[in-house]
């Protein structure tokens, strides 16, 4: 890929599927997982696509779980995020739910500081898969990250946004490449 920026975009509002529905689902275990799975949700705004945020808990509201997976790609989504903590089901059983990419991000716990949410989404067993992101703030936005890039395969506009932050990020090191000196 070149590091040059590219420009000339044109003005637009965001960007959704044909029917004008979201493009990205994220959906979480509790409210409490909100403030890991805002990073990703941030992203997604930045970049102008249309996204939605839901919580859907696999043990609390499994009904409600299985409704939304179930009608997920008839709704217009084309990835569905998915953050949990703890025994954290909720991305695998979404995922055996629908065909389209599921990406699981491991909520941080209290108890065992988010090994338990990493094993349990990383250890799909063979035959349904989910893709899983470093437990925390981190993985939810580079949930977004990949989102980004598996959609702008079919979108130029996502394409040149993505190719710009990218150049954005390598500008601000080669800036203040020296430790210390900003
Ligand atoms: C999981 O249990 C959620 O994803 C959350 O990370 C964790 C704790 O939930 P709360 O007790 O804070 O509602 O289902």
């Amino acid at each position: 890929m070149s590091n040059a920026p590219v420009h000339a975009t044109e003005p637009h509002g965001p960007i959704t599927s044909p029917a004008g529905q979201p493009l990205v689902g994220i959906i979480m275990g509790s409210q409490s997982d909100w403030t890991t799975m805002s990073a990703a949700a941030q992203l997604l705004a930045d970049f102008d696509i249309a996204f939605e945020c839901e919580v859907v808990s696999a043990h609390r509201t499994p009904d409600r779980l299985f409704d939304y997976a179930k009608g997920a790609k008839d709704n217009g989504l084309h990835v569905i995020i998915a953050g949990a903590g703890g025994a954290a089901h909720l991305p695998g059983m979404c995922a055996s739910q629908t065909p389209l990419p599921v990406l699981g991000v491991p909520v941080k716990s209290s108890m065992l500081s988010g090994w338990d949410s990493l094993l349990s989404i990383v250890q799909m067993p063979k035959g349904v898969a989910v893709g899983t992101l470093a437990i925390g703030s981190a993985g939810a936005y580079n949930a977004a990250l990949l989102a980004i890039q598996i959609l702008a395969l079919h979108d130029n506009l996502i394409a040149t946004k993505l190719h710009n932050l990218r150049h954005e990020q390598t500008a601000t090191i080669l800036a203040s490449p020296t430790p210390g000196i900003i």
